[in-house]
């Protein structure tokens, strides 16, 4: 790990139990951990941040995975109340609204660097930041519904606080990708690396210096791509990107056995801990990081490229969408369904237009293709 200013930042370094999200806490001197992460179990009225939210209903589920990495085991029936999950990672374009209407500056923007893959590792980059995902020469223009990256779990828990929101807990998140029937991936069982169902470690990935990256498939990313590109990898409840993309933060204090005496209702997660639940995968991960029971840390003033969140809240609000057959039609219309898939977010404007010209309901071909290259320029 590299020091890079010792008068203003002190780095401590941390390693994720992949081995794969290595990276540093910022600490800026004089401020203390932000206390948020208190779950909120109030809240009502439409987040601040306008996000189409999904509905989950309280009932039980199976949560972790006998055939899953130790972490993940034992499987075991949990039960939830009910709560309401952002449909899609938050974007830039929300997080720009958030910053806008507060004048919040990320820890990232603050310390003058974060973390960003390169040259086969992530690596402390200069003047990188949610503005800035691949360094100060890069920029987020053409990029505003790509999900914001380069937030630590604190800046992650102020958004959410502004939108009225906060993060799920790591069950929650669970819950609402992989539903009742207990699927590898949120689209089912099927395998993983086809490029079809999500942004993962593919050709893109291995072009851009990770080594891992599967050659024999390409999702047409190399890092992230914008939220709602892959309808056939929607999980159960119809949330986008909980496979790849991003690994999403969560709230809860990670512990590796935490599944053996964990409660069975509404488990919070541990009182305390050094890092905090990741979820999900990113674009740079292979299928094992990508299965819905799969579970990572990352210390919780890690601020990357590769991990961005959702909101959560904990109660249904009239109107949201239950995704399935009891979706009304008016509902479905209203944020963007056709048929059974989502075709987009339509308050993305950006994508929404692109898709637009393609004609396509469901997975917008043409208009991927003309996203394969990074749309991120390097720095
Ligand atoms: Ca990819």
């Amino acid at each position: 790990m590299e020091a890079i200013d010792t008068r203003t930042i002190r780095m401590i370094r941390c390693l994720a139990l992949t081995g794969l999200t290595l990276c540093a806490t910022i600490v800026l001197p004089g401020k203390s951990v932000d206390p948020a992460g208190t779950l909120t179990r109030s809240g009502a009225g439409k987040g601040a941040d306008d996000c189409p939210m999904v509905a989950i209903p309280a009932g039980e589920f199976v949560l972790g995975a006998d055939d899953g990495s130790a972490d993940q085991r034992p499987a075991h029936r949990v039960r939830l109340d009910a709560f309401s999950i952002d449909l899609y990672e938050v974007t830039n374009l929300r997080f720009d609204r958030f910053v806008k209407a507060t004048g919040y500056r990320t820890v990232a923007e603050r310390a003058g660097h974060s973390f960003a893959w390169k040259f086969v590792q992530w690596s402390t980059a200069r003047g990188a930041d949610w503005r800035h995902p691949r360094g100060p020469r890069s920029s987020i223009d053409g990029a505003m519904n790509h999900p914001v990256v380069h937030v630590t779990w604190d800046d992650a828990s102020a958004f959410c606080r502004w939108a009225g929101k906060r993060l799920p807990t790591e069950a929650e998140w669970e819950r609402a990708a992989r539903g009742l029937d207990g699927r590898r991936y949120s689209w089912g069982s099927r395998e993983a690396h086809t490029g079809r169902y999500a942004n993962f470690a593919d050709r893109q990935a291995k072009l851009a210096g990770v080594p891992w990256g599967h050659e024999g498939f390409d999702d047409g990313f190399a890092f992230t791509a914008p939220v709602g590109t892959f309808p056939e990898g929607a999980g159960p409840h119809g949330l986008m990107d909980t496979t790849g993309n991003v690994w999403e933060w969560c709230h809860d204090w990670y512990e590796k056995t935490y599944y053996v005496t964990s409660p069975v209702k509404d488990p919070p997660g541990p009182a305390s801990g050094e890092t905090r639940v990741v979820r999900g995968g990113s674009w740079a991960n292979h299928a094992a990081f990508l299965r819905t029971t799969a579970r990572d840390s990352s210390n919780p003033g890690c601020a990357s490229d590769a991990i961005g969140f959702r909101c959560a809240r904990s109660r249904q609000e009239p109107g949201l969408l239950y995704r399935g057959a009891r979706a009304a039609p008016a509902t479905a219309q209203k944020i963007g369904i056709s048929g059974s898939r989502y075709r987009t977010e339509p308050r993305i404007k950006t994508w929404s237009a692109t898709v637009a010209t393609t004609g396509s309901p469901t997975r917008p071909r043409a208009a991927r293709s003309s996203l394969r290259k990074p749309t991120i320029a390097r720095p």
